[in-house]
């Protein structure tokens, strides 16, 4: 849009005045950000206003994405980029003594999400929009985010993340497209004046479920797509449907917290009933905007398809079902078949525990009606299967097994696709996890690797960098992340290379003065800043990282002039709160970074940054200053990981095994260009065939090794007498579950390798353009393109700018 400064600050000072009645020099950042938010959402209002006519008119099929976790972060900077006024309004409040950075600080963080999967549901969100393609979001309106972590005494202590608490300015309350979702109870069939069956509730509650949209502005190019969040409400009551002050608390709770867990399934009847909520809410309104557009429901996949983001709206199938055979009254095979052409499922991990099931006692008594309908599903696949391939396949593959219903079954079984999230991870799924299912439904079966939204992770975090690459290459990576590769051909040009270091140090200063600010811990940017951030996990090995840690350390105390490049070790993960060994984990490097921080034989050498309450704004922060790019989880199992994209994009060099996306990271920017160490998947899988692994030979073999563990317990590391010991003996008595010590020397290796790269200023520079040259192919962009050609068949609209 265009938009000058004298406009803005014309808009910027009536908005203060109409909301707050406040002149600019007396409000606070707070109000200054409300009055901007609410300004910047009348700027692109007419923007929604048009795409929404446009799908309508042109009668655009549209795709849903379904995904009980968003992840995205503040949005004011990034709406302002979208709409191509960044630069204007940052030149507006600075003409009024404000800086946009202060004003960026009163926006809350939005977190309604754990990891990966959330963060990924967001720059799929603004990859679409940017890419003109009719995507929406759906899920659900936390009251209170992702828990706010801070240390005590080195241990996590989650406080709650009310979010909402100052208001919201991106979102749209929409009262008339509230819709009531049922629960509990029970169901009788009975038959109507045609003979049809059809199902009388007996004692369910009817919840109301109130919409919230906030709007997903498209790069550059006028499109506005939604993301929208819904609420629960206490129905307005007929007269004697009295709620005990209990039975209100109840329903609220259904969408008060997010579950801070996001690798454990989570048996809880809270989370069942989430998933329900916001499936069955989505997918009315879907159906009934569809409706009104007076198109027969026989044709709604011509015209919408919806994405099932791993298994916690696997509910989706039954409930359209539901729709379909109790309000649109079709055969039962009519609407499984509409079912399955609709839907679509993403499997985002291969670990055994995050994989869903419910047990049937519960989910007969939460939707009893949905609970009839997933049974009549598995009767006739079991059925048709035994029929076709056998009895035993069919037992395997059921939905129903042992008195759980099993979630994945469920989504496979009633789409028409299901995609892993990195090649690997893909081949795994056909190959091992779901072979049964691969073997039923080859066509099925594809792979869409991950992908970041290269505007936030490059243009918007990292505007040193950006502006190195626009007097480099030109623009047009802005718009295009596939135009980085134009940098390759600077790749021995010492100018560019150091202008690309200059800008890196300059990021590291800040993030130095960050962490001296905020924790005071010194740390010299002249070090390399070695970064892992991710959730806290066994499987992602922060443990391997800090073993690591603890073996450099030891070797400076025992020669204190050793000649070692300085490191900074920077980490960022929460464990979930009932996780304890995650929390084992954190208490440990906080221990150690006490420890070595403070040690003045180590003399600056080693510095280790536990920045708490890791989340998408700090990201932001450390992502644009690291020059090592940690991403050493066991190979097999990390679906795909995304930090490792965002690293290399912002010019880290990954330190990896290989497992999920890192493969491809090395493909894209050759062998010399990162640094692999580690068991492969292949030798992963033999150790399990072979059930050969031990490591407490390699503990008692290995002196290194030895020593190194030998710190957890015998005092050298302070105050963990408990948490010493149970990472010892998960690692010897317990056999060391992610090979941890089976690696550890290659990892060693590894981490001489990138040690002495840095110390050679030019390879080191050629390292860091090659990964930024090969980022683009990491683009959501292009992996939202693929979700809509190959799983959603839809296209992008015509758009003017
Ligand atoms: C994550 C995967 O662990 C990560 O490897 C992947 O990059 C990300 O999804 C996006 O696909 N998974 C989750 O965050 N959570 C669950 C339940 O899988």
């Amino acid at each position: 849009m265009s938009l000058t400064v004298t406009q803005f600050k014309k808009d910027f000072k009536k908005r203060l005045h109409e909301k707050y009645a406040i002149e600019v020099e007396d409000a606070s950042n707070v109000e200054w950000y409300g009055a901007l938010g609410s300004l910047v959402k009348a700027y692109y209002s007419k923007s929604l206003r048009k795409t929404h006519k446009q799908y309508i008119e042109e009668e655009t099929k549209q795709a849903y994405y379904f995904s009980i976790e968003f992840l995205p972060g503040k949005m004011l900077k990034s709406n302002l980029l979208n709409l191509g006024i960044l630069d204007v309004v940052r030149d507006g409040l600075k003409s009024m003594s404000i800086e946009l950075e202060d004003v960026m600080e009163a926006e809350p963080d939005m977190a309604l999400g754990n990891g990966g999967l959330g963060r990924l549901a967001s720059c799929f969100m603004d990859s679409a929009a940017s890419c003109a393609l009719p995507v929406h979001g759906n899920g659900i309106r936390y009251d209170y985010g992702l828990f706010k972590q801070r240390f005590v005494d080195g241990y996590q202590v989650e406080l709650p993340d009310s979010w909402l608490q100052g208001g919201n300015p991106w979102e749209v309350r929409r009262e008339n497209k509230a819709v009531e979702v049922r629960m509990g109870g029970t169901i009788a069939l009975v038959p109507d004046n045609s003979g049809n069956l059809i199902p009388r509730y007996y004692n369910a509650k009817v919840l109301r479920a109130i919409p919230y949209d906030t709007h997903m502005v498209g790069y550059e190019n006028g499109v506005v797509n939604n993301l929208r969040l819904w609420s629960v409400e206490i129905p307005v009551t007929e007269e004697g449907n009295y709620l005990t002050l209990e039975e209100r608390q109840e329903v609220e709770n259904i969408t008060a917290v997010l579950y801070p867990d996001d690798s454990n399934y989570d048996g809880r009847q809270l989370r069942l009933k989430q998933e329900y909520f916001f499936v069955s809410a989505g997918l009315q309104s879907i159906v009934n905007y569809y409706l009104r557009s007076g198109q027969a429901i026989e044709e709604l996949p011509e015209k919408v398809a919806v994405h099932i983001n791993d298994t916690h709206p696997a509910m989706c199938v039954p409930e359209l079902m539901r729709i379909l055979l109790d309000e649109a009254h079709l055969s039962w095979e009519k609407a499984w078949n509409i079912t399955v052409k609709v839907m679509s499922y993403t499997n985002h991990t291969l670990m055994a525990e995050a994989l869903e099931k419910w047990p049937t006692q519960m989910v007969e008594e939460i939707v009893p009606r949905i609970y009839q309908i997933i049974q009549e599903i598995d009767r006739r696949f079991v059925a048709d299967v035994s029929e076709q391939v056998g009895c035993d396949i069919a037992n395997r593959t059921r939905i129903i097994q042992n008195d759980h219903v099993h979630m994945a079954h469920l989504a496979i079984i009633g789409s028409h696709s299901t995609n892993g999230v990195a090649k690997i991870h893909s081949d795994l799924l056909k190959n091992v996890v779901l072979h049964d299912f691969y073997l039923l439904y080859p066509e099925r079966f594809n792979n869409k690797t991950n992908g970041i939204a290269e505007r936030r992770w490059l243009q918007l975090s990292n505007e040193e960098l950006s502006g190195v690459l626009d007097e480099t290459i030109g623009k047009t990576w802005r718009k295009d992340p596939g135009a980085l590769k134009l940098l390759e051909a600077y790749r021995k040009d010492k100018k560019v290379l150091k202008k690309i270091a200059q800008a890196k140090q300059h990021n590291k200063k800040n993030l130095a003065a960050f962490i001296k600010q905020e924790y005071d811990i010194e740390v010299s940017s002249d070090a390399i800043f070695d970064v892992q951030i991710k959730r806290l996990h066994a499987y992602k090995r922060q443990l391997l990282n800090l073993l690591h840690i603890v073996k450099l350390y030891l070797d400076l105390k025992e020669n204190p002039d050793r000649h070692e490049q300085a490191r900074v070790f920077i980490f960022g993960a929460k464990a979930a709160p009932s996780y304890d060994y995650a929390k084992t984990i954190i208490k440990c490097i906080n221990e150690v970074a006490a420890m070595v921080n403070h040690d003045p034989d180590i003399k600056g050498k080693l510095k280790i940054a536990f920045l708490p309450n890791y989340n998408v704004s700090l990201a932001e922060k450390i992502i644009p200053a690291a020059d090592v790019s940690e991403q050493i989880s066991l190979a097999s199992k990390e679906a795909s990981g995304t930090s490792n994209m965002k690293l290399m994009l912002n010019g880290a060099v990954t330190l990896a095994t290989l497992d999920g996306a890192n493969i491809e990271i090395k493909d894209a920017v050759g062998e010399e260009n990162i640094v692999i160490f580690g068991l492969t998947t292949e030798e992963v899988y033999q150790y399990y065939r072979n059930n050969n692994y031990n490591a407490r030979e390699i503990y008692e073999n290995d002196p290194t090794i030895h020593r190194v563990l030998n710190a957890f317990i015998d005092g050298t590391i302070p105050n963990i007498s408990r948490e010493g010991q149970e990472i010892f003996d998960s690692l010897v008595k317990y056999n060391d579950e992610y090979f941890t010590l089976r690696d550890f020397n290659d990892y060693v290796k590894g981490q001489e390798t990138i040690a002495a790269a840095y110390q050679d200023t030019e390879r080191w520079g050629e390292m860091c353009l090659m990964n930024i040259a090969n980022a683009g192919r990491f683009s959501a962009d292009q992996t939202v393109e693929r979700y809509a050609e190959d799983i959603w068949h839809i296209e992008a609209v015509a758009t003017e700018e």
